[in-house]
């Protein structure tokens, strides 16, 4: 019997010849000499600027050190950064680019638990953090441990201080000498080597490291701003917000390597506060915008918009989470001369599947609601999660994307892998939705288990396998319960008592606020006789999450 010929989407933008085998710092980097005295990264909270000629000197200082004792580090190394937003990310970050590391990237606010399994994981030697976070390292962490820890923020004993101790131990010729011409500096480098590895559940199970490579992020950006008519049409000139977390693949991605890629500056927060955003709006003339839809939600809400000058404002990126034409349309109310549009990533596909082609620097008309069309260089496939056939225009099923900006793999997972990027080089992404006559896709719905809050992901069998140890509960499960939109979803656990226990749900609810950060935590319990599951042992959320509608 005869295949039938698979129906595969494209972008409505021409392909275009994609330097992907450069090690992604030189990619990132590579028009240093144009913008070399423009500013690169503003401090939001001092207004320091730093210049791209400065911040790849710096970086190039670190990577030095890097390479040498006490760090030590080679090709193949695994960097934890564990920071909010700052100038010190970012230099980590190319740093170990530059010497063929890898980095993985982690919430500062994580538990010790959280922060440890990490570290095991994705075998992390050195650390970057901060005060908030350095107490909860683990005890190898201290004094002479396996891992090396340098401190951005202060001084301590058994850290190395990022300026004081790390950046200063080198000498300037060295940093002069650099690695100009191998990113491992030993003269090896592969575009298929690791360099950020941030953690991700998927579509099933816990969370995973996602190898992502030179090659998969450089293609990702090529997609979003080069050519001709680039999808995102960012330049020099722009002035863009940093308001989501770097450790997050949104912003690492789509605001840190763009914004570099086209030698914007780059306005740096911490982390997100309305108040003090709006401020740093007005004060840096911000032209670009990413926000998530939770903090589209609070823009349009808040009554404070109106007293400041947002009009420097041309494009408002939304994505992570979905995001309704409501409120697009409230939004638009309050930023009437912008540009609001989304993109639709997922860690694993490197991550921008598609974006909204009004970004494009020759725009396209969109229709609100939708989230953009496929990138430009991949292909995009709609299947029936039965049959596996791929589906025409309108007709909702599983998103597939093929191209190469997609991840290696997981980590150590070659199982998780072969689940998630098929034999033919299709990753599954787990969502549903279609492709309109416009080639405009649609999210309406999801297939796999993760619960999106404030679009952070939490993973349903992260949150179950730390319910089950508890002595009171003999089964458990977790599905996400849609409320408010500046939230999206919150994770409820139903759970199954063991005879006899009179486990309250505050008891529940404590015990997981214990052991996760603040978006994992169980906000409601729902007491059961016994978890519905299939003959296979498979949890049937599906019956958990029709309950939830029926309450
Ligand atoms: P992860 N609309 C609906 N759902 C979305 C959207 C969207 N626009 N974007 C992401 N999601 C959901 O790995 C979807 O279920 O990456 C997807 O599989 O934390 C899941 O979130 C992936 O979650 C950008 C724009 C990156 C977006 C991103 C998304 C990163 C979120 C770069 O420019």
């Amino acid at each position: 019997e005869e295949a039938s010929p698979e129906i595969i989407f494209r972008s409505k933008l021409p392909d275009i010849a994609i330097t992907n085998t450069l090690p992604l710092h030189r990619y990132c980097f590579e028009r240093l000499p144009e913008v070399a005295d423009r500013p690169c990264l503003i401090d939001g909270a001092t207004g320091t600027v730093r210049t791209y000629a400065e911040v790849d000197r710096l970086t190039r200082r670190l990577a030095a050190a890097l390479r040498r004792e006490p760090l030590g580090l080679r090709r193949g190394a695994v960097v934890m950064n564990l920071m909010l937003n700052s100038a010190e990310f970012v230099l980590s970050f190319f740093a170990a680019s530059r010497v063929g590391a890898a980095v993985t990237t982690a919430n500062p606010m994580s538990t010790p638990h959280e922060i440890a399994n990490q570290i095991a994981a994705s075998g992390a030697t050195v650390v970057f953090t901060e005060s908030m976070a350095v107490d909860k390292l683990p005890a190898s962490a201290k004094d002479g441990g396996a891992l090396t820890v340098v401190l951005i923020d202060a001084r301590r004993d058994g850290c190395l201080h990022f300026w004081d101790d790390v950046m200063a131990s080198v000498p300037d010729e060295e940093v002069a000498a650099g690695d100009e011409d191998s990113a491992s500096g030993d003269g090896e480098f592969d575009p298929d080597d690791v360099v950020a590895l941030p953690y991700s559940s998927g579509t099933t199970g816990l969370p995973k490291g996602v190898m992502l490579t030179h090659r998969s992020l450089s293609t990702s950006v090529a997609q979003q701003v080069d050519g001709d008519n680039p999808n995102i049409g960012f330049h020099s000139g722009d002035v863009i917000l940093c308001s989501l977390p770097m450790f997050h693949i949104y912003s690492l991605n789509t605001i840190m390597m763009c914004g570099l890629r086209v030698g914007a500056a780059i306005v740096v927060m911490r982390r997100f506060a309305l108040t003090a955003m709006m401020k740093l709006v007005e004060r840096h003339r911000i032209t670009i915008a990413p926000l998530v839809p939770p903090i589209v939600v609070d823009v349009a809400k808040s009554g404070e918009a109106a007293a400041h000058d947002l009009s420097s404002v041309r494009m408002v990126l939304s994505g992570a989470a979905p995001m309704g034409k409501d409120i697009e349309d409230a939004f638009m109310a309050k930023l009437p001369g912008a540009v609001l549009g989304q993109g639709y990533g997922m860690t694993e596909a490197g991550p921008v599947l598609s974006m909204c082609l009004a970004f494009a620097k020759e725009p396209f008309k969109v229709k609100s609601g939708a989230c953009g069309t496929v990138v430009r260089n991949a292909e995009l496939k709609i299947i029936d999660p039965n049959t596996g056939k791929s589906l025409g225009r309108n007709q909702p099923g599983e998103i597939c994307i093929r191209g190469q900006q997609i991840m290696k793999g997981y980590l150590n997972n070659p199982e998780a892998t072969k689940n998630t990027i098929d034999a033919d080089g299709w990753l599954h992404t787990g969502d549903v939705g279609f492709v309109d006559d416009d080639d405009e896709i649609f999210i309406v719905d999801r297939l796999k288990e993760i619960i999106k809050y404030r679009g952070f992901q939490v993973a349903p069998a992260e949150l179950e396998a730390l319910l089950i140890t508890h002595p009171s509960i003999a089964d458990a499960a977790v599905v996400g319960k849609q409320v408010e939109p500046e939230i999206g979803e919150i994770p409820v656990a139903f759970v199954a008592k063991a005879q006899g226990s009179e486990l309250s749900d505050d008891d529940v609810k404590q015990f997981v606020a214990k052991e996760v950060i603040y978006y994992k935590k169980v906000r409601e319990v729902i007491f059961i006789d016994k978890i519905p599951k299939a003959p296979s042992g498979k949890i049937l959320r599906k019956e958990l999450r029709k309950q939830l509608q029926e309450q």
